[in-house]
Protein backbone atom coordinates (compact mmCIF):
# COMPACT_ATOMS: atom_id res chain seq x y z
CA UNK A 1 0.00 0.00 0.00
CA UNK A 2 1.16 3.66 -0.96
CA UNK A 3 -0.15 6.49 1.28
CA UNK A 4 0.86 10.40 0.50
CA UNK A 5 0.63 12.21 3.52
CA UNK A 6 0.62 15.94 3.32
CA UNK A 7 -0.93 18.27 5.63
CA UNK A 8 -0.95 22.28 6.81
CA UNK A 9 -2.38 23.45 3.27
CA UNK A 10 -3.59 26.73 4.74
CA UNK A 11 -6.42 27.60 1.50
CA UNK A 12 -7.55 30.60 1.87
CA UNK A 13 -4.22 32.27 3.16
CA UNK A 14 -3.77 35.43 1.50
CA UNK A 15 -0.46 38.46 2.15
CA UNK A 16 1.24 41.43 0.15
CA UNK A 17 -0.58 43.33 -2.26
CA UNK A 18 0.31 41.66 -5.71
CA UNK A 19 -2.45 40.70 -7.57
CA UNK A 20 -2.69 37.79 -9.92
CA UNK A 21 -3.81 38.56 -13.75
CA UNK A 22 -7.38 37.39 -12.74
CA UNK A 23 -7.34 40.04 -9.94
CA UNK A 24 -6.72 37.43 -7.22
CA UNK A 25 -3.91 38.07 -4.74
CA UNK A 26 -1.09 36.34 -5.46
CA UNK A 27 0.46 34.28 -2.57
CA UNK A 28 -3.25 33.38 -1.81
CA UNK A 29 -3.31 32.15 -5.28
CA UNK A 30 0.24 30.49 -4.42
CA UNK A 31 -0.97 28.72 -2.02
CA UNK A 32 -3.78 27.26 -4.07
CA UNK A 33 -0.61 25.96 -6.88
CA UNK A 34 0.90 24.09 -4.17
CA UNK A 35 -2.01 22.34 -3.00
CA UNK A 36 -2.99 21.46 -6.88
CA UNK A 37 0.38 20.03 -7.54
CA UNK A 38 0.18 17.80 -4.98
CA UNK A 39 -3.34 16.56 -6.15
CA UNK A 40 -1.76 16.37 -9.79
CA UNK A 41 1.16 14.33 -8.70
CA UNK A 42 -1.85 11.78 -6.65
CA UNK A 43 -3.55 11.44 -9.59
CA UNK A 44 -0.47 10.63 -11.35
CA UNK A 45 0.83 8.04 -9.22
CA UNK A 46 -2.50 6.94 -7.86
CA UNK A 47 -1.60 6.12 -4.07
CA UNK A 48 -3.85 3.99 -2.24
CA UNK A 49 -4.73 6.53 0.32
CA UNK A 50 -4.05 10.40 1.18
CA UNK A 51 -3.84 11.67 4.33
CA UNK A 52 -4.21 15.25 5.47
CA UNK A 53 -2.87 16.47 8.61
CA UNK A 54 -4.91 19.62 9.68
CA UNK A 55 -5.07 23.22 8.92
CA UNK A 56 -6.71 22.39 4.81
CA UNK A 57 -8.12 25.97 5.57
CA UNK A 58 -6.37 29.04 6.94
CA UNK A 59 -8.99 30.08 8.77
CA UNK A 60 -12.97 28.82 10.79
CA UNK A 61 -14.77 30.60 8.31
CA UNK A 62 -12.94 30.37 4.60
CA UNK A 63 -14.32 32.69 1.92
CA UNK A 64 -16.50 30.73 -0.56
CA UNK A 65 -13.40 30.93 -2.99
CA UNK A 66 -11.48 28.98 -0.88
CA UNK A 67 -14.10 26.51 0.19
CA UNK A 68 -14.79 26.33 -3.51
CA UNK A 69 -11.18 25.63 -4.44
CA UNK A 70 -10.72 22.95 -1.75
CA UNK A 71 -14.06 21.19 -3.31
CA UNK A 72 -13.07 21.33 -6.33
CA UNK A 73 -9.49 19.81 -5.77
CA UNK A 74 -10.62 17.30 -3.41
CA UNK A 75 -13.01 16.51 -5.78
CA UNK A 76 -10.46 15.64 -8.23
CA UNK A 77 -9.70 13.10 -6.20
CA UNK A 78 -12.44 11.77 -5.61
CA UNK A 79 -13.14 10.69 -9.09
CA UNK A 80 -10.44 8.85 -9.55
CA UNK A 81 -11.41 6.74 -6.35
CA UNK A 82 -8.45 8.06 -4.08
CA UNK A 83 -9.78 8.00 -0.21
CA UNK A 84 -8.94 10.94 1.56
CA UNK A 85 -8.74 11.70 5.25
CA UNK A 86 -8.49 14.59 6.74
CA UNK A 87 -8.27 15.94 10.46
CA UNK A 88 -9.33 19.19 11.38
CA UNK A 89 -6.46 21.71 12.58
CA UNK A 90 -6.37 24.43 15.01
CA UNK A 91 -6.88 26.93 11.86
CA UNK A 92 -10.19 25.60 10.95
CA UNK A 93 -11.27 24.16 14.35
CA UNK A 94 -14.14 26.35 16.06
CA UNK A 95 -13.46 27.44 19.35
CA UNK A 96 -17.04 26.94 19.98
CA UNK A 97 -18.66 23.92 19.15
CA UNK A 98 -21.79 25.59 17.96
CA UNK A 99 -19.89 27.14 15.04
CA UNK A 100 -20.16 24.35 13.12
CA UNK A 101 -17.01 23.18 11.16
CA UNK A 102 -16.53 23.74 7.44
CA UNK A 103 -15.48 19.89 7.11
CA UNK A 104 -19.23 18.95 7.64
CA UNK A 105 -19.48 20.07 3.74
CA UNK A 106 -16.69 17.25 2.76
CA UNK A 107 -18.90 14.15 4.33
CA UNK A 108 -21.01 14.48 0.93
CA UNK A 109 -18.19 13.43 -1.32
CA UNK A 110 -17.58 9.67 -2.23
CA UNK A 111 -14.48 8.30 -0.42
CA UNK A 112 -13.70 11.59 1.67
CA UNK A 113 -13.68 11.14 5.39
CA UNK A 114 -13.55 14.19 7.16
CA UNK A 115 -12.56 13.77 10.83
CA UNK A 116 -13.83 16.96 12.85
CA UNK A 117 -15.77 15.71 15.62
CA UNK A 118 -13.13 16.99 18.69
CA UNK A 119 -12.65 12.70 19.22
CA UNK A 120 -10.63 10.29 17.97
CA UNK A 121 -12.22 8.49 14.87
CA UNK A 122 -10.78 5.12 13.26
CA UNK A 123 -10.96 4.13 9.82
CA UNK A 124 -10.58 0.65 7.84
CA UNK A 125 -8.81 0.25 4.53
CA UNK A 126 -8.23 -3.14 4.13
CA UNK A 127 -5.45 -4.40 6.79
CA UNK A 128 -4.83 -0.75 7.48
CA UNK A 129 -6.88 1.10 10.31
CA UNK A 130 -6.27 4.56 10.09
CA UNK A 131 -6.66 6.59 14.22
CA UNK A 132 -7.25 9.48 12.79
CA UNK A 133 -7.25 12.78 16.22
CA UNK A 134 -8.16 15.93 15.04
CA UNK A 135 -7.58 19.12 16.94
CA UNK A 136 -10.06 19.30 19.95
CA UNK A 137 -12.52 21.60 21.36
CA UNK A 138 -9.71 22.03 24.38
CA UNK A 139 -6.68 20.71 25.67
CA UNK A 140 -8.30 18.01 28.48
CA UNK A 141 -9.99 16.67 25.65
CA UNK A 142 -7.44 16.18 23.65
CA UNK A 143 -5.11 14.40 26.25
CA UNK A 144 -8.13 12.45 26.56
CA UNK A 145 -8.89 11.12 23.49
CA UNK A 146 -4.72 11.08 23.46
CA UNK A 147 -4.52 7.92 25.50
CA UNK A 148 -6.90 6.10 23.43
CA UNK A 149 -4.40 6.48 20.73
CA UNK A 150 -3.25 3.01 20.31
CA UNK A 151 -2.56 0.50 17.42
CA UNK A 152 -5.28 -2.42 17.01
CA UNK A 153 -3.28 -5.31 16.74
CA UNK A 154 -5.91 -7.38 14.96
CA UNK A 155 -5.11 -5.37 12.06
CA UNK A 156 -1.54 -6.00 9.91
CA UNK A 157 -0.93 -1.85 9.70
CA UNK A 158 -1.98 0.94 12.04
CA UNK A 159 -1.66 4.60 11.26
CA UNK A 160 -1.73 7.62 13.36
CA UNK A 161 -2.91 11.42 12.17
CA UNK A 162 -2.50 14.46 14.41
CA UNK A 163 -2.28 18.02 14.09
CA UNK A 164 -0.23 18.70 17.52
CA UNK A 165 3.24 19.54 18.97
CA UNK A 166 5.21 17.14 20.21
CA UNK A 167 6.68 18.06 23.75
CA UNK A 168 10.59 17.72 23.87
CA UNK A 169 10.83 19.32 20.32
CA UNK A 170 12.47 22.64 20.63
CA UNK A 171 10.27 24.62 18.90
CA UNK A 172 7.19 23.33 21.20
CA UNK A 173 7.29 25.26 24.10
CA UNK A 174 4.27 24.52 26.18
CA UNK A 175 2.01 26.58 27.75
CA UNK A 176 1.86 28.97 25.03
CA UNK A 177 -1.85 29.79 23.74
CA UNK A 178 -3.85 26.22 24.16
CA UNK A 179 -1.11 24.52 22.72
CA UNK A 180 -2.38 21.10 21.95
CA UNK A 181 1.56 18.76 22.78
CA UNK A 182 1.55 15.25 22.56
CA UNK A 183 4.30 13.71 24.63
CA UNK A 184 6.65 11.37 22.69
CA UNK A 185 5.06 8.37 24.98
CA UNK A 186 1.85 9.19 23.53
CA UNK A 187 3.44 8.45 20.20
CA UNK A 188 3.47 4.44 20.50
CA UNK A 189 5.91 3.07 18.20
CA UNK A 190 3.88 -0.30 17.28
CA UNK A 191 2.10 2.18 15.25
CA UNK A 192 3.44 1.81 11.24
CA UNK A 193 3.45 5.43 10.74
CA UNK A 194 2.38 8.51 12.67
CA UNK A 195 1.26 11.45 10.03
CA UNK A 196 1.78 14.51 12.14
CA UNK A 197 0.65 17.94 11.18
CA UNK A 198 0.78 21.69 13.07
CA UNK A 199 4.81 22.35 12.53
CA UNK A 200 5.36 23.88 9.06
CA UNK A 201 8.59 22.25 8.73
CA UNK A 202 9.33 18.73 7.23
CA UNK A 203 10.92 16.60 10.02
CA UNK A 204 11.09 13.30 11.33
CA UNK A 205 10.43 13.18 15.24
CA UNK A 206 10.70 10.10 15.80
CA UNK A 207 11.23 7.02 14.07
CA UNK A 208 7.81 6.58 12.57
CA UNK A 209 6.39 9.93 13.08
CA UNK A 210 6.56 12.35 10.21
CA UNK A 211 5.24 16.00 10.35
CA UNK A 212 5.14 16.76 6.23
CA UNK A 213 5.38 20.38 6.94
CA UNK A 214 3.42 23.35 5.36
CA UNK A 215 2.66 22.96 1.94
CA UNK A 216 3.93 26.86 1.58
CA UNK A 217 5.33 29.36 2.89
CA UNK A 218 3.41 31.22 5.17
CA UNK A 219 5.76 33.85 6.00
CA UNK A 220 9.36 34.90 6.76
CA UNK A 221 9.90 32.68 9.34
CA UNK A 222 9.68 29.32 7.01
CA UNK A 223 12.06 31.14 4.56
CA UNK A 224 14.77 28.35 4.30
CA UNK A 225 12.34 25.09 4.22
CA UNK A 226 11.85 22.85 1.34
CA UNK A 227 7.98 22.45 1.07
CA UNK A 228 6.09 18.74 -0.56
CA UNK A 229 4.81 15.91 0.66
CA UNK A 230 5.56 12.41 1.90
CA UNK A 231 4.86 8.89 0.30
CA UNK A 232 5.01 6.02 2.33
CA UNK A 233 5.30 2.63 1.12
CA UNK A 234 3.57 0.57 4.06
CA UNK A 235 5.07 -2.82 3.39
CA UNK A 236 8.76 -1.82 3.94
CA UNK A 237 8.12 0.92 5.89
CA UNK A 238 10.37 3.47 3.97
CA UNK A 239 9.27 6.85 3.43
CA UNK A 240 10.35 9.65 1.17
CA UNK A 241 9.79 13.16 0.79
CA UNK A 242 9.07 14.95 -2.09
CA UNK A 243 9.77 18.76 -2.50
CA UNK A 244 7.31 20.72 -4.89
CA UNK A 245 7.66 23.67 -6.92
CA UNK A 246 7.39 27.16 -5.05
CA UNK A 247 7.67 30.73 -5.60
CA UNK A 248 11.16 31.88 -4.18
CA UNK A 249 11.73 33.29 -0.70
CA UNK A 250 14.78 35.35 -0.25
CA UNK A 251 16.45 36.69 2.97
CA UNK A 252 18.74 39.23 2.23
CA UNK A 253 21.54 40.47 4.52
CA UNK A 254 21.68 40.74 7.81
CA UNK A 255 23.83 44.28 7.24
CA UNK A 256 25.14 44.96 10.66
CA UNK A 257 24.73 49.10 10.88
CA UNK A 258 26.37 49.42 14.11
CA UNK A 259 28.01 52.76 14.11
CA UNK A 260 27.61 53.14 9.74
CA UNK A 261 26.31 56.16 8.55
CA UNK A 262 23.55 56.37 5.89
CA UNK A 263 25.94 56.63 2.80
CA UNK A 264 27.95 53.31 4.26
CA UNK A 265 25.02 51.89 4.79
CA UNK A 266 23.43 52.31 1.44
CA UNK A 267 26.49 50.93 -0.23
CA UNK A 268 26.26 47.77 1.69
CA UNK A 269 23.14 47.34 0.33
CA UNK A 270 23.84 48.45 -3.06
CA UNK A 271 26.56 45.42 -2.77
CA UNK A 272 23.92 43.08 -1.90
CA UNK A 273 21.44 43.66 -3.83
CA UNK A 274 23.67 44.01 -7.17
CA UNK A 275 23.35 40.06 -6.43
CA UNK A 276 19.78 39.17 -6.41
CA UNK A 277 17.63 38.93 -9.23
CA UNK A 278 14.05 40.11 -7.57
CA UNK A 279 12.01 38.44 -10.65
CA UNK A 280 8.68 37.18 -8.91
CA UNK A 281 10.58 36.84 -5.17
CA UNK A 282 10.04 37.60 -1.43
CA UNK A 283 12.72 39.47 -0.82
CA UNK A 284 13.28 41.05 2.63
CA UNK A 285 16.52 42.63 3.26
CA UNK A 286 17.90 43.05 7.04
CA UNK A 287 19.30 46.09 8.91
CA UNK A 288 20.73 45.17 12.36
CA UNK A 289 21.71 47.99 15.00
CA UNK A 290 20.74 50.44 12.74
CA UNK A 291 20.39 54.22 14.15
CA UNK A 292 16.66 55.31 13.42
CA UNK A 293 17.84 58.81 12.15
CA UNK A 294 20.41 56.97 9.93
CA UNK A 295 17.87 54.46 8.83
CA UNK A 296 15.15 57.16 7.80
CA UNK A 297 17.90 59.13 5.76
CA UNK A 298 18.02 56.16 3.33
CA UNK A 299 16.49 56.02 -0.02
CA UNK A 300 13.97 53.00 0.92
CA UNK A 301 12.07 55.01 -2.26
CA UNK A 302 14.96 53.95 -4.83
CA UNK A 303 15.26 50.19 -3.13
CA UNK A 304 11.51 49.44 -3.62
CA UNK A 305 12.16 50.42 -6.77
CA UNK A 306 15.05 48.89 -7.90
CA UNK A 307 13.24 45.47 -6.71
CA UNK A 308 10.01 46.42 -8.32
CA UNK A 309 9.96 43.14 -9.76
CA UNK A 310 9.67 40.95 -7.01
CA UNK A 311 6.14 40.05 -6.12
CA UNK A 312 7.00 41.63 -2.80
CA UNK A 313 9.99 43.56 -1.02
CA UNK A 314 10.50 44.78 2.33
CA UNK A 315 12.85 45.82 4.79
CA UNK A 316 13.12 44.57 8.17
CA UNK A 317 15.36 46.98 10.25
CA UNK A 318 16.09 46.33 13.78
CA UNK A 319 17.09 50.02 15.89
CA UNK A 320 19.72 49.74 18.30
CA UNK A 321 19.01 48.13 21.41
CA UNK A 322 17.01 50.98 22.84
CA UNK A 323 15.38 51.48 19.45
CA UNK A 324 12.14 49.91 18.25
CA UNK A 325 11.92 47.64 15.11
CA UNK A 326 10.52 48.90 11.90
CA UNK A 327 8.95 47.22 9.48
CA UNK A 328 8.94 49.14 5.86
CA UNK A 329 5.99 46.52 4.18
CA UNK A 330 3.60 49.26 2.99
CA UNK A 331 4.09 52.59 3.65
CA UNK A 332 0.04 53.29 3.04
CA UNK A 333 -2.14 53.00 6.82
CA UNK A 334 -5.55 52.38 6.79
CA UNK A 335 -7.75 51.78 10.14
CA UNK A 336 -6.62 51.31 12.83
CA UNK A 337 -8.80 48.44 12.61
CA UNK A 338 -7.86 47.31 9.26
CA UNK A 339 -4.29 47.47 10.16
CA UNK A 340 -4.49 45.13 12.68
CA UNK A 341 -6.61 42.91 11.26
CA UNK A 342 -4.46 42.85 8.09
CA UNK A 343 -1.52 42.51 10.90
CA UNK A 344 -2.98 39.33 12.31
CA UNK A 345 -3.59 37.90 8.83
CA UNK A 346 -0.29 38.35 7.46
CA UNK A 347 1.83 37.10 10.25
CA UNK A 348 1.97 33.36 10.41
CA UNK A 349 1.44 32.28 13.82
CA UNK A 350 1.29 28.62 14.91
CA UNK A 351 -0.42 27.13 18.06
CA UNK A 352 -2.48 30.79 18.41
CA UNK A 353 -5.78 31.11 17.11
CA UNK A 354 -6.18 34.07 14.85
CA UNK A 355 -9.69 34.36 14.98
CA UNK A 356 -9.89 34.42 18.58
CA UNK A 357 -6.32 36.89 18.60
CA UNK A 358 -8.52 39.03 15.86
CA UNK A 359 -12.07 39.26 17.58
CA UNK A 360 -10.29 40.24 20.94
CA UNK A 361 -7.50 42.43 19.40
CA UNK A 362 -10.64 44.31 17.78
CA UNK A 363 -12.72 44.55 20.98
CA UNK A 364 -9.96 46.41 22.94
CA UNK A 365 -9.15 49.19 20.20
CA UNK A 366 -13.06 49.61 20.19
CA UNK A 367 -13.03 49.98 23.93
CA UNK A 368 -10.19 52.40 23.49
CA UNK A 369 -11.88 54.11 20.91
CA UNK A 370 -10.73 53.38 17.50
CA UNK A 371 -9.55 55.85 15.20
CA UNK A 372 -10.14 58.53 17.94
MN1 LIG B 1 -0.64 25.14 10.26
Amino acid sequence: MKILHFSDSHIGYSTYNKLDENGYNQREVDIQNSFSQIIDFAIREKPDLVLHSGDLFDTVRPTNRAISFAMEEILRLSEVGIPLVMIAGNHEAPRLRETGSVFRLFEHIESVFPVYRSQLETLKFGELKVHALPHCIDKDTFDEQLKKLKPDKKFKHNIAMLHAGVAGLSVFKTGEFNEQLAQSGNLSKDFDYIALGHYHDHCEVTANAVYAGSTERLGFGEVGQNKGFVMLDLESGKWKFHTIDIREMQDIGPIKCQGLKSQDIMEAIDKKLARVQPDGKIIRLKLIDVSSSEYHLLDTGNLKKRMKESLHFEIKAELTSSEQAISSGESVFDSLEKEFAGYIEQKAVEGIDKEALRTRGLEYIEKAGGDS
